[in-house]
């Protein structure tokens, strides 16, 4: 970090006890959208209602002109522009993705930063070529460990002026099960400038910030690669300054529909008394999904929910269903997901620095009307 930029690039920081969110961390949460939670209700979430994430500016961006490279430890170095990316044997996945950052802002103490609640996720069918060809392509060195990815988009965060990058260990980029994606549709069309435009890696089961949208630069090194993002920013620490751990695969989550109608101002949910049903999502980017399970008493108690059949994916959201007979009253609804190693959501928060990996399990608040 260097002083360049006085004091308009803060410091990581904690909100004071009684601190309400901040015009900065509104700023943030007006530019990058979550996913209204009742769109949880499409398999295939619709391109602008999919979560946003974009630490710096949205980059002018034209398919024209767009040049991919794949440099550094490789053989035979590449430049390739979308018709030569649009040659190779094209690869669709559907891959649910979240931001590291989701559930940040229901942390206490709240880590400073874009305030997500539980919707920033969202569940997309990626269309692009398999990063395994490319590296393929050029060849990798043996003594190549590491391939970083280098965005279009330039900023400034805690006094690091960069370009957004992320690196993956050269095992997950080229190990094909499942495909990390270099892509350049989503459900179909070209990608939106807001998630990439022209050109994104997709990585099924990782948490958001591996998925360098814009891209441009492949670079493969010798060494871990050691930038802002990924040493410093995602990391799973108890304290400032520690190393703490790397911020990888997504922990498992369900959430609810919400369910009946909405308080405009509260959101609290009304349901009149009787049947109501419970559906929703679950996914986990660590083993597949297994249980889902509901709560109607906040937490005390809880009972399998119905999943529907995988869409032979682990790395999308599986639907769920329950049912529940609603009485007069007040009443805090909640659900779970498990996945095959076991992995569930806590009752009491996962609570770190930066406020990552939050996957508490959802409270909705229900208020049931009076019988007729
Ligand atoms: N180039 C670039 N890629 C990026 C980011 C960014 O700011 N710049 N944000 C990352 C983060 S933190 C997330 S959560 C996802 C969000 O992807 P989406 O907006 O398509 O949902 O993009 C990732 N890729
Ligand atoms: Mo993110």
């Amino acid at each position: 970090m260097d002083g360049r930029f006085g004091d308009i690039s803060p410091a990581g920081r904690l909100a004071e006890p009684a601190e309400g969110i901040s015009p900065e961390e509104l700023a943030l949460a007006a530019r990058n959208h979550g996913l209204p939670l009742e769109a949880l209700r499409y398999d295939l979430t619709p391109p602008g209602l999919h979560y946003v994430l974009v630490h710096y500016d949205i980059p002018a961006a034209r398919e024209d002109d767009w040049r991919l490279t794949v440099g550094g430890g490789v053989r035979t170095p590449l430049t390739l522009d979308m018709a030569a990316l649009r040659s190779f044997p094209a690869v669709t996945q559907r891959v649910t993705m979240e931001c590291a950052g989701n559930g940040r802002a229901r942390l206490t103490p709240r880590p400073v930063s874009q305030p997500w609640l539980v919707e920033a996720v969202g569940t997309a069918e990626w269309t692009g070529v398999p990063l395994r060809v490319l590296l393929a392509e050029a060849g990798v060195r043996p003594a190549a460990v590491e391939a970083v990815f280098r965005g279009a988009d330039h900023g400034v965060e805690r006094g690091v002026e960069q370009d957004y990058r992320w690196s993956l260990p050269l095992a997950v980029a080229a190990g094909g099960d499942p495909e990390v994606l270099v892509a350049y549709a989503m459900n179909g069309l070209p990608l939106p400038p807001q998630h990439g435009h022209p050109l994104r890696l997709v990585v099924p089961g990782w948490y958001g910030m591996a998925q360098v949208k814009w891209l441009r630069e492949i670079t493969l090194t010798d060494t871990p690669f050691t930038g802002f993002q990924q040493t410093v920013a995602y990391r799973y620490r108890q304290r400032a300054g520690e190393p703490g751990e790397p911020v990888t695969r997504i922990a498992p989550r369900a959430l609810m529909i919400p369910p009946g109608f909405p308080d405009f101002m509260s959101r609290t949910r009304v349901v009149r008394p009787g049947p109501v049903p419970l559906e929703g999502r679950a996914w986990s980017g660590l083993a597949p999904v297994t249980k889902a399970e509901v709560s109607t008493d906040c937490g005390r108690s809880w009972r399998a929910a119905e999943l529907a059949p995988p869409d032979g994916n682990d790395r999308a959201w599986r639907g769920w269903r329950a049912s529940w007979t609603a009485e007069p009253g007040r009443h805090v609804l909640s659900a779970r997901a498990t996945d095959a190693e076991g992995n569930t959501q806590p009752l009491a928060q996962p609570w770190n620095r930066g406020g990552f990996g939050n996957n508490l399990v959802q409270r909705i608040t229900v208020h049931c009307l009076p019988d007729d």
